[in-house]
Order: structure tokens, then C-alpha cells, then sequence
């Protein structure tokens, strides 16, 4: 059984704003009621969807869900027309407008944790969606998320979707973002590390002292439980306290995997020293190479690999067997960062071969980078076709939805544009008019 890796990229939503919803998220709170440019966020997330896709990558769109969440309103008590209940809100509870408008689905990357079919006991592809119940406006995606991925992998034959874990402080969930995979040959279980960052029934752990951590061992254990792994082949591992309190809110800040590759900073995780002897043990069991590339702290500090986002980076094989690290544009911008990567693909041991920078500006002063916006979905090459095709990315898939974000997409929004009734209208007629381009009429019951 061989393995193709799906590329899903979250197309960035035409209410893309700064809102400053997420404690523990520096960029977040820096950025907070700064204008955005959700034209710009939405091309920038195309050109580099492009450029993995003519990298010869597998790669689809992950489309924005319904905007605004009326029915979250809704639920909270507005009622009348859609204008009524958005003047309504913005007059009475205003601050609940970022929330129902939020775009933060875009970070694909928090919208399931996936499991790749050689390593279930059903050798089908697991997914469960994320709760992401440590921020309310990002809890509000889980409903939307499993019902767009259902819809894009629906043949049961290849694919199981798991219901999001209960929506609990016990068992917050963020996705992929704390789960890495680390394999050496495509035909074989590989070994899936799951990092958390607090214990809902643990006590005694170190724990962040400033900002909170997100996800927990209990959330990580029921996914391994319920997508059928190997538990010989799963880690569970403390989040280093400290890398969350510098910001290091999801695990993806600070690490990163790809094949055989692990690439992180020396602070990423607890007890970091035993879990590479355990995982050069595996592989060399298995006569196979582990490259870890570990960043010391005094090469690079906490601080600037979060400024930097380096750790957020995507890894790429071409069809070429050439490795690419594509890095977020502010990574140059730091110069400790920037030296640090010209001289690591200089190193004979060190298995990228190119350094490529991409400009996520956008996404970045939310706290996304380039893994944050991405979803590794695994399959086998028969499981291709069944894929809902509207949403692989293709030069002319890539042609109308340029056009599309030109005609619906405002260059600036601002927090308190929110309360405009027109912005509604907008954002309504972008969604109707992309799910005619992908072919998706029931993706937005708006
Ligand atoms: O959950 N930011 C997101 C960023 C998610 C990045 N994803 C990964 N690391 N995988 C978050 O904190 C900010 C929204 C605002 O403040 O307007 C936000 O939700």
C-alpha cells in the first residue's frame, strides 16, 4: 500500500480582519484593530498554493465556511432580517461581531487531526475535526469543518470521520497543528507524536504560567484510541511550558515533520532529549536515517523563532527528490534566523537542498504562517479519484478564483467595519459566488 500526501490549503475568507481573539497568540494580540487587507491575505494564500502545486504537489482548496454565522446570533437571541440582527448586535454586544465574522478557518492546519491510512487498524483515512474550544471564536468552525471535509472525502471506502471530541476544557483539540508524523518508508506504519500541552486529569505537571495551553493529553489519547493506531508507534509529549508562554501557542510554532525529518527549536518539547534517543532507536532498528535537526537556543532564541515563525515552515520532497524548507518571508527579516538557514543548507548533513521565503504577511499578523494554513491529508492513490474534484488546485481554478477575490474582496477592513450591513451582503454574494466556481452548491446554506 503506497501513499500520496494532499496538500489542503484554507482559501483566506472575505471578513479576514484583526481582531485580537487569541490570548497567547502574540501576533494576534499585536495586531488587534489593525486594518487588513483580506484582497491581499486571499492572493497571497493562492500564490503559494500555486507554487506548491506547480512544485508537482497534490493540492486542493480548502473553501472558507459560511459568513457571518447568523445562526450563532441567532442563538444568542437576535432575531429579525439578516440586516436587523447585525445592527442589532452591533449596537447591544458588539464585541460579538469579530467571532461570527472570523476567517480563522483559513489555518487548515487547526481544522482536524488526521490519521494516514497505513497506520489505522482499517487502513482508511481517519479524521477527526478539531472542538477548538480554547477560543470561542475558533469553536465556532468545528460544525462547518466536518461538514465541508465529509463533503470533499465522503467515499466510506477510503476515508472515516470521527465526531469532534466533546466540547470540554478536557478535551480541547486543535488539530493538526500538535500532531506530527514521522516515517521512513511510505509502505509501513509510521509514528505519530502527539503534543499537548496541559492534563485535564494529571496533576503535578509543569504548566505555562502567562498564556494557556490548548491542547491536552486526554484530547490526543482518545484521537490515537479512536483512529485505531498502533500504540506502540504513538508519543505523547509535553509541550515545553516555556516555548508556550513566549507564545508558542500550537506546537507547529515550534516544530515541524516531514518523512524522516523532525525540525525544531531546542525548547520545543519536555524531556526533548529522551524522545530523540527513542526515535533514533525506532529507526535505526529499522536501518534508517532520522535527520533531527534541533536549533539551539543561543543560535536562535525562543522569542525570534516565534517573531520569525521559522518552525512554521513547510517541507517539501519534489518529484525531483529535491528538499525544500518554504519559510515565511519574516524569517529573512530576522537576522539571526536568516543565518541560521543559509548556513544549515550548507551543511552536508542536512537534507534541505533550498531555502524558499513566501509572503503570508496577512496570515502572519494573525499568527499563521505557511504550516498553520495547510492540511496533510494522506491517501492511497486509489482514494484519489473519489476526492471531490472541484477543489484541486489548477492554473484555471487559480485564474477564477483570482478574479473572484479582485470582484468581491475589500483591501481594507477594519473591526469596526463589521457592523456594517453592506459587508454582509458582500461577503454573502463572494460565498455564493464560490461555491458556483468549485462546483459546490450546497457548500453555503447562508
Ligand atoms: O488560533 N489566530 C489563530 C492562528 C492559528 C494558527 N494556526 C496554527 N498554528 N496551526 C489562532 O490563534 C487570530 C484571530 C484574531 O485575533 O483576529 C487567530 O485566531
Amino acid at each position: 500500500m503506497s501513499m500520496i500526501e494532499l496538500n489542503m490549503d484554507g482559501l483566506v475568507g472575505p471578513s479576514h480582519h484583526y481582531a485580537g481573539l487569541s490570548h497567547g497568540n502574540l501576533a494576534s494580540t499585536k495586531n488587534a484593530h489593525k486594518v487588513a487587507n483580506p484582497k491581499a491575505a486571499a492572493l497571497q494564500g493562492l500564490d503559494k498554493m500555486k507554487y506548491l502545486h506547480d512544485l508537482g504537489l497534490s493540492q486542493c482548496v480548502f473553501p472558507p465556511p459560511p459568513s457571518p454565522r447568523l445562526s450563532v446570533l441567532k442563538t444568542l437571541g437576535f432575531s429579525g432580517s439578516n440586516t436587523k440582527i447585525i445592527e442589532d448586535c452591533a449596537r447591544t454586544a458588539p464585541e460579538l461581531l469579530s467571532p461570527i465574522y472570523s476567517s480563522a478557518a483559513m489555518w487548515a492546519a487547526n481544522a482536524a487531526c488526521v490519521s494516514a491510512p497505513m497506520d489505522t487498524q482499517d487502513g482508511k483515512t481517519h479524521i477527526t475535526p478539531a472542538n477548538l474550544n480554547s477560543t470561542f471564536h475558533r469553536s465556532l468552525e468545528t460544525s462547518d469543518t466536518t461538514r465541508i471535509l465529509k463533503m470533499i472525502f465522503s467515499d466510506e471506502n477510503y476515508f472515516i470521520h470521527h465526531p469532534s471530541l466533546p466540547s470540554h476544557p478536557y478535551f480541547a483539540d486543535e488539530g493538526a497543528a500538535n500532531h506530527c508524523r514521522l516515517w521512513f518508508d511510505a509502505e509501513v506504519p509510521g509514528i505519530s507524536l502527539f503534543i499537548y500541552g496541559r492534563s485535564a486529569y494529571q496533576s503535578g505537571m509543569r504548566q505555562p504560567q502567562k498564556f494557556p495551553a490548548r491542547q491536552t493529553l486526554e484530547a490526543s489519547q482518545a484521537i490515537a484510541r479512536s483512529h485505531g493506531l498502533n500504540t506502540d508507534l504513538c508519543f505523547f509529549i509535553q509541550q515545553n511550558p516555556e516555548a508556550i508562554d513566549q507564545g508558542a501557542f500550537h506546537n507547529d510554532v515550534v516544530s515541524v515533520t516531514h518523512k524522516n525529518i523532525m525540525f525544531c527549536h531546542e525548547q520545543a518539547f519536555l524531556a526533548q532529549d529522551a524522545l530523540h534517543q527513542r526515535l533514533t532507536a525506532i529507526f535505526a532498528a529499522h536501518e534508517e536515517t532520522l535527520y533531527w535537526i534541533e536549533v539551539p537556543a543561543k543560535r536562535i532564541t525562543l522569542a525570534d523563532a516565534i517573531k520569525s515563525y521559522i518552525f512554521n515552515s513547510q517541507i517539501i520532497t519534489t518529484s525531483q527528490n529535491k528538499v525544500i524548507l518554504l519559510v515565511p518571508e519574516e524569517c529573512r527579516e530576522t537576522i539571526q534566523v536568516w543565518d541560521y538557514l543559509n548556513e544549515l543548507v550548507l551543511d552536508h548533513h542536512c537534507p534541505f537542498s533550498e531555502i524558499k521565503t513566501v509572503d503570508l504577511s496577512q496570515s502572519m499578523r494573525n499568527g499563521g504562517g505557511p504550516a498553520c494554513l495547510r492540511l496533510r491529508i494522506p491517501l492511497i492513490p486509489d482514494a484519489l479519484d473519489s476526492v471531490y474534484s472541484g477543489v484541486f488546485f489548477s492554473h484555471e481554478l487559480d485564474r477564477q478564483l483570482r478574479l473572484w477575490i479582485h470582484t468581491h474582496y475589500r483591501d481594507r477592513l477594519h473591526v469596526e467595519d463589521l457592523a456594517d450591513p453592506l459587508l454582509l451582503r458582500e461577503v454573502q454574494e463572494a460565498l455564493y459566488s464560490l461555491s458556483r466556481i468549485l462546483h459546490f452548491d450546497s457548500l453555503y446554506d447562508l
